[in-house]
């Protein structure tokens, strides 16, 4: 295999989760201590372009047209597990460019990994397989597992020699039961407290985070069934009861963790009244201050316009569900 030239260039969707990860069962293999049940976005896309060049003594990551060595270090650690499998030494250019607000809770670490293990994948010529692809993306950021995949996504966790392990999968082709998401932007800025340390100071500081990940399972388990028999009251009932568990345990950190902004709760607001109307839309907010609300195909325009006269609401994006992570181009 002659890396040399080998240039590969791939496309991910970011996802959200409806059933949240939050914590880690092994912070250094970068396990989670819960499952988590996602969909995939169209509306939001990250292009990475990769190229192996044997005249770089290291990996050079450019996002949005601008060098980001702060990123470096974990580009590096995830490119070098597929290039053990390849077995080479050769350093790559990464140059990835996102069409949404970068680190704002709207999942760009999650589409970025997912994007890179695919292009990498690709350019090495490894062939892995999706499933492993995921979880080689996994150790680089946990929600980067499921946007491998389209449609409805879990990651389930599985008891083996090695511990617990994650497993990912797609539940729900897109097409099968064809949501639409708007996402309502409060603030455009990155986030105070990335995902990563919050999570830490969690697990270490909250006194219900055992209650948190004692509990998910079950609504990981109703979240499944509900999906599978297509039961959007039931989704949306357990969707929001997980997302304010988690930042029920997140306002409970020392010091508390709050994501949200005075938009993001009228947005909530809202939401609930246009639901007890019988418009068919529910609420999930991650580690960011943006609200995005899944709908039924039918309440996606009246959901896009009340929630863009939100004050406020900087920016609508309006999505539906879309594929897993794919090549779009590739040379060598
Ligand atoms: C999720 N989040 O399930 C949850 C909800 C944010 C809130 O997964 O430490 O950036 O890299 O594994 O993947 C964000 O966490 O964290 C996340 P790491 P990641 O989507």
């Amino acid at each position: 295999m002659s890396p040399n030239a080998a240039e590969a260039t791939a496309v991910a969707h970011p996802n959200i989760a409806l059933i949240k990860y939050w914590g880690k069962a092994d912070a250094v293999r970068n396990i989670p201590a819960v499952g988590s049940l996602s969909i995939t976005l169209d509306g939001l896309t990250t292009t990475t372009r990769l190229r192996f060049d044997p005249d770089l003594g290291a990996d050079r990551f450019v996002l949005g047209g601008r060098r980001a060595p702060e990123m470096e270090a974990r580009v590096t650690s995830c490119l070098d597990l597929l290039r053990q499998r390849a077995d080479v030494e050769t350093r790559a250019l990464v140059e990835s460019d996102n069409d949404f607000p970068t680190a704002a809770g709207l999942a760009s670490s999650a589409s970025g990994f997912a994007a890179l293990v695919v292009a990498a994948d690709r350019a090495l010529r490894t062939g892995i397989a999706t499933a492993d692809l995921a979880d080689l993306a996994r150790q680089a950021s946990g929600s980067a597992a499921r946007s491998l995949f389209g449609g409805f996504v879990e990651v389930s966790l599985t008891a083996g020699a090695r511990g617990v392990m994650p497993r990912t999968k797609q539940v729900l082709e897109p097409s099968a039961w064809p949501l639409g998401v708007v996402v309502a932007v409060t603030d455009t800025g990155p986030k105070d407290v990335g995902s990563t340390e919050g999570m830490v100071r969690t697990e270490r500081t909250s006194p219900y985070y055992s209650a948190w990940v004692d509990s998910s399972g079950a609504d990981l388990a109703e979240a499944r069934a509900a999906v599978e028999r297509l039961d959007f009251e039931a989704l949306a009932d357990i969707s929001e009861l997980s997302c304010l568990k988690m930042h029920a345990v997140m306002l409970s950190a020392r010091p508390g963790l709050v994501y949200w902004n005075g938009a993001t709760v009228e947005c909530i607001r809202r939401i609930r009244e246009l639901r007890a109307d019988g418009v068919g839309v529910f609420f999930t907010i991650d580690a960011g201050p943006q609200v995005k609300a899944v709908c039924l195909p039918e309440a996606q325009n009246r959901v896009a316009t009340e929630l863009g006269a939100v004050p406020g609401v900087g920016r609508i994006i309006e999505s539906g569900l879309g594929d897993g992570a794919r090549i779009v181009e590739a040379v060598g």
